[in-house]
């Protein structure tokens, strides 16, 4: 028997990646406990996966006049309640002010659909098309104060072919996502993974570059 650890989930819509983590949770390849996942939009799909999960959901809404201080000193009191040793973003679409992620520094993740530091920022998918690229991907960070700044654990990459559409690369980029992200939050669970001066330290070595894996080996692991 080995012990859970606490996380909560913020999200903001259809919440797949909070799906990917409960399943990896409920069938023992992940060892957490979902303590809350907390919602801007109060109709956010992932709050219903959330609760056919039996998970505690919750709603916090910038309700008229609220300014970001106020929402993210509300969001930083509903987390200190939910006391997780772990926050995970997961298409959480509000950028969060510096004193509340200081407050997480080190426990807080998030996952971003571009190979950062390349494509900070909203609509990567259409900026990567409209560019050219001959490969995109998603990165599991910390969250630091600098907005998609923050140190890289790991990537997942793949190349982009002459059918691939701002649709096509969505559904890739998320099905990667759903097999990454679940295994960088294992990591940090079983006390492989933390961010130490501002870098990734991975079982006790400081990452020079993140882990970096191709669509294929992802999807295998
Ligand atoms: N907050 C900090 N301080 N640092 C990060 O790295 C963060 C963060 C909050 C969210 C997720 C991020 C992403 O993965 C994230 C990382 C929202 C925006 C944004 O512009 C940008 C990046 C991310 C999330 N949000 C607009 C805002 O004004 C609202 C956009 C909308 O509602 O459509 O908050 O990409
Ligand atoms: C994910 O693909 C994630 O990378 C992205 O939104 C999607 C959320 O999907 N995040 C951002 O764009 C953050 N700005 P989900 O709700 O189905 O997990």
């Amino acid at each position: 028997m080995s012990t859970l650890l606490p996380i909560s989930v913020l999200i903001s819509g259809s919440g797949t990646n909070l799906q990917a983590i409960l399943d990896a949770a409920g069938d023992g390849r992940l060892p957490v406990r979902i303590v809350s996942v907390i919602s801007d939009q109060a109709d956010a799909y992932g709050l219903t996966r959330a609760a056919k999960s039996g998970v505690p959901g919750m709603v916090l809404e910038a309700a008229g006049g609220m300014n970001r201080e106020g929402y993210d000193q509300a969001l930083g009191t509903l987390l200190e309640k939910s006391n997780p040793g772990l926050v995970v973003l997961a298409g959480f679409m509000r950028i969060l002010s510096a004193g509340l992620v200081r407050d997480w520094e080190g426990r807080m993740l998030n996952v971003h659909p571009s190979l950062l530091p390349g494509y900070r920022g909203l609509h990567t998918h259409r900026r990567v098309l409209e560019a050219g690229e001959s490969h995109h991907g998603t990165s599991v960070h910390f969250v630091t104060e600098e907005l998609d700044g923050g140190p890289v654990i790991a990537q997942a990459k793949l190349r982009i072919g002459p059918g691939d559409t701002e649709q096509t690369l969505n559904a890739r980029v998320q099905a990667l996502e759903h097999r990454m992200y679940p295994a960088v939050i294992r990591w940090f669970a079983q006390d492989r993974l933390r961010m130490a001066d501002g870098h990734v330290e991975l079982d006790g070595t400081r990452l020079r570059e993140p882990v970096i894996r191709d669509e294929e080996t992802w999807l295998r692991s």
